[in-house]
């Protein structure tokens, strides 16, 4: 295990891990080669060669992105998984015993809390949910059998921001582990580990891959207990990420600053934009001054990413028409990748979250999510204006 602090984030983005191997017999590739034997020879019984005995366990190309992942994360330790819910699940399984308790912000992906309310749920595991964005509902909810605290910021799809650093005080002081999803802004725009978080959790099939190619999870930290507890998980349960797609995603990883950047500047963009049209009802944007925790925003983040959700006017048939007039945008799940996406969260990626709660939380019927891609941006606003017309 490498620390690469000092380094800057494109600079450990493209090497952590993947140091040219200058020893004897070796070919000092610059780029980690994907290595799919499952399995390692060894010389003697006592001696697996290089560390390595059977995939599942440890791979060579899984092994490069962790250590990429770990850099960027500015973690100690990074474990990657074949989506983001097995990474997901893996953090539940390892840290969590049947009869504990979770406290999770109340506006999360809609996969997230399916695998808190259908699956973990029927093995004892139980789940309050709360407005985080108010810590002071955290020490709340804390009951004697609370042993973790899960939050996403900015959450999935209103883009509500928890103060991260706020919440850590209070899981510090009642022994919680805290767990954060750090998806939507990748580790380029925020390092919750810093601001005190235990774990730090991915879909890296967003941003992190960014190409809509790869499907897969991470998860991110600095405590060794913990650590070697997931890593027994994670190769006990199985669910590890492909050699292939090990190497897709550091490929998609050594452009993840100049991307992330692009993402940015169009979302702001359109962001302005539809803030301009008299049929939006409201825009949600973390980089927009309108936005109810800018200040959070810019004291936490050091930016605000490429997703942001609007409301258009009128119901839910005219939001139907607007997606289906599209033509740039696809309509589609999922965000992260280079090309624009764009969704009805109460019908698509939060249509298994009950009704009545979507619409407590903000929900609503019109309310659209979209992950501004990198194309030109004059031709993501024609696209809008031509739809919204
Ligand atoms: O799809 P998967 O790689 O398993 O990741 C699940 C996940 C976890 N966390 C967040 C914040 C997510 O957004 C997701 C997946 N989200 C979508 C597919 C979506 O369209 O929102």
């Amino acid at each position: 295990m490498t620390t690469y602090k000092k380094n800057g984030f494109a600079t450990n983005a493209i090497h952590a891990g993947e140091e040219p191997d200058y020893r004897d017999g070796a070919y000092g590739d610059v780029v980690i080669p994907i290595h799919l034997s499952t399995t390692f020879a060894r010389k003697r019984v006592s001696e697996p060669t290089g560390g390595y005995e059977y995939t599942r366990s440890l791979n060579p190309t899984r092994k490069a992105l962790e250590t990429k992942l770990a850099a960027l994360e500015q973690a100690t330790y990074g474990l990657a998984f074949s989506s983001g819910l097995a990474a997901e699940s893996t953090v539940l399984l390892s840290l969590l015993n049947p009869g504990d308790h979770i406290i999770a912000f109340d506006d999360l992906y809609g996969g997230t809390q399916r695998l808190f309310n259908q699956v973990f749920a029927n093995f004892g595991f139980q789940t309050s949910y709360i407005d985080a964005t108010n810590p002071t509902l955290l020490e709340k909810a804390i009951q004697p059998n609370t042993k973790l605290v899960w939050i996403e910021s900015p959450s999935n799809p209103l883009l509500k921001l928890c103060d991260i650093r706020a919440i850590s005080e209070i899981t510090r002081a009642n022994h919680l582990i805290l767990v954060v999803d750090n998806t939507f802004l990748s580790p380029y725009f925020q390092h919750p580990l810093e601001l005190g978080a235990d774990i730090v959790v991915h879909s890296s099939t967003k941003y992190i891959g960014g190409h809509s190619d790869v499907l897969g999870g991470a998860v991110l930290l600095s405590n060794e207990l913990y650590y070697e507890r997931l890593q027994f998980h994670q190769n006990a349960v199985g669910a590890v990420l492909s050699p292939f797609d090990s190497y897709l995603t550091i490929r998609g990883l050594k452009t993840l600053e100049v991307r992330m950047q692009r993402h940015q500047e169009n979302a702001l963009t359109i962001a302005r934009f539809l803030e301009k049209q008299p049929n939006v009802k409201r825009v949600i944007y973390p980089g927009l001054p309108s936005h109810p925790q800018y200040e959070l925003a810019r004291r936490q983040m050091s930016g605000s990413g490429g997703v942001l959700s609007f409301e258009l006017k009128g119901d839910r048939s005219n939001a139907e028409t607007f997606l289906q007039k599209l033509t740039v945008f696809s309509l589609a799940e999922s965000l992260g990748g280079v090309e624009s996406l764009i969704e009805l969260p109460a019908a698509m990626t939060h249509a298994s979250v009950a009704k009545t709660v979507r619409e407590q939380i903000g929900i609503s019927d019109t309310l659209i999510r979209v992950s501004v891609g990198i194309e030109h941006v004059n031709d993501l606003i024609a696209d809008l204006e031509q739809a919204l017309s």
